[in-house]
């Protein structure tokens, strides 16, 4: 007999997902160093800085940089960790900002205070019984480390990293049972300054550089991999893909070849945090364009001997290529992925394509290609909402994005992917990773803060705050 299946399980983790950089605020508080995304600011200087084509070490006059205050999330935890409460959070998808533990990356000792803080974050979530689910690294690499050692291009970070994610590990073994060790690790091709804190020398090979700072990334990951399971027995730790599937943009197999091709550059690094080696196709390419990554005698046992439990992934857009150069032409840069426009779907204001079908693709594809649970941790739609006189904001758009997202997810369940939960971005409206705009907003709730930094931080529950909570309550149930 057929098994029906339940759209979602029981003890499925509902809830938001954020990163320190993006809300916390209190840059310099607590003892805090000062991290690569503290020296982003909002502008025209945005993208030669986060492409690694301009340092930026130091802040500089008469630029803003939106981290150093975001949402306050640092002395407001406990009104919004409520509001997370309020809407059934099951867990919340946090980072640990490494300069809160570490100022300078290579102290001898990690920074009490910074450490306080999050036992009081975590403390605070378990009292509303939500479990935090931790990402060790999310795009903020103490700036020190890159002043001083080139960031992910040095070997040196392993064991930098190493230290600090134990030192998470022994302090909130009781706390925390899901982890992740760096947040879209794949955006280290395209961010390179934000994803590994590299800036890009004159004469340097690009892709050498890139390519051995991920191969450092890798061994650090498999080796927290390794270090969260000797200590804290029963925790999950998963890698994070920025996900979504590459479509070839017509049946013509240059055209399908191509889109494999483009997706194989992002499951190169799961492939190797899910089965422990290179693929054969990332070798064929490094032999290609003469590519030779420095490796260690020790490094193939350690990246086959540690992989990760769960696949976590961000989707929120499919993309779209070509083999045919006219094609290529109609590209977007909608996201800092460039894709064809893709004529069945629709885009967001911020030019991302709105494509839930592709999730549940995306599911399917991960499933198929991993065999491990997977985790959505991130997912959502960024868009210009505005708060009316009655203190509302109407925005039946973010619920009819998500709605039509949940539908796929329960789809790809009855398909037999096994998913652990499922955690929008930004459940509460932050700053921008990619613009550093505080009105591309995600949340359920509305904070009243504009781009220049100006308003009073005062939180505002939106309709989707009233939806949300319903879907938690349901667990999802009202769709089927
Ligand atoms: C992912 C990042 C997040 C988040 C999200 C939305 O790439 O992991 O940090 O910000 O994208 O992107 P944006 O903020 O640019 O809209």
């Amino acid at each position: 007999m057929l098994e029906q299946l339940k759209a979602f399980p029981e003890n499925f983790l509902w809830g938001g997902a954020t990163a320190a950089n993006q809300l916390e605020g209190a840059y310099l508080e607590g003892g805090k160093g000062l991290t690569t995304v503290d020296l982003i600011p909002i502008g025209a200087n945005r993208f030669p800085i986060a492409l690694g084509n301009l340092d930026s070490f130091e802040p500089k006059e008469g630029e803003f940089y939106p981290s150093h205050e975001a949402i306050d999330f640092y002395h407001r935890y406990k009104e919004d960790i409520a509001l997370f409460a309020e809407m059934g959070f099951k867990c919340l998808r946090l980072s640990v900002a490494w300069a809160r533990i570490f100022p300078n990356g290579d102290d001898a000792e990690p920074n009490e205070a910074g450490l306080q803080f999050y036992d009081d974050v975590f403390d605070e979530l378990l009292k509303h019984n939500i479990e935090p689910v931790v990402t060790i690294c999310h795009f903020d690499v103490p700036v020190s480390l890159v002043k001083n050692y080139g960031g992910w291009k040095n070997r040196k970070m392993v064991s930098f990293f190493e230290t600090y994610a134990k030192t998470l590990f022994n302090r909130y073994k009781d706390k925390v049972k899901y982890w992740m060790t760096f947040n879209e690790i794949n955006m280290l091709l395209h961010l390179p300054y934000i994803g590994a804190g590299i800036v890009l020398q004159e004469g340097e090979n690009k892709e050498q550089v890139l390519y051995q700072a991920a191969h450092h990334e890798l061994i650090a990951s498999a080796l927290a991999v390794k270090a969260c399971h000797e200590i804290i027995p029963g925790a999950q730790i998963g890698c994070m893909l920025a996900a979504g599937m590459v479509y070839p943009y017509s049946s013509h197999p240059e055209d399908v070849w191509k889109a494999m091709d483009k997706d194989r550059e992002s499951f190169f690094f799961i492939d190797v945090q899910s089965k422990g080696e290179y693929p054969g196709y990332t070798k064929r390419f490094f032999r290609e364009i003469n590519i030779r990554i420095d490796l260690q005698p020790e490094d193939a046992d350690i990246l086959k001997q540690h992989t990760v439990d769960y696949i976590g992934f961000s989707y929120y857009a499919s993309r779209c290529t070509s083999a045919d150069p006219e094609v290529l032409k109609n590209s977007t840069e909608g996201n800092v992925f460039g894709s064809v426009k893709n004529p069945y779907l629709e885009a967001s204001e911020w030019g991302w394509t709105i494509d839930p079908k592709g999730l549940r693709i995306t599911c399917n594809q991960l499933h198929d290609r991993y065999g491990k649970p997977l985790f959505i941790v991130e997912n959502g739609l960024g868009a210009t909402d505005v708060l009316l006189d009655d203190d509302t904001v109407e925005d039946d758009y973010r619920i009819a994005y998500l709605n039509s997202h949940f539908a796929e997810m329960a789809e790809a369940i009855q398909d037999g992917v096994e998913l652990i939960g499922y955690t929008s971005w930004g459940p509460i409206d932050l700053v921008s990773a990619g613009t550093g705009e505080m009105k591309k907003r995600y949340g359920y709730i509305y904070v009243d803060r504009n781009n220049d930094g100006s308003g009073t931080l005062r939180r505002v529950r939106k309709k989707s705050f009233h939806w949300y909570k319903e879907v938690i309550a349901s667990n999802g149930a009202q769709y089927f």
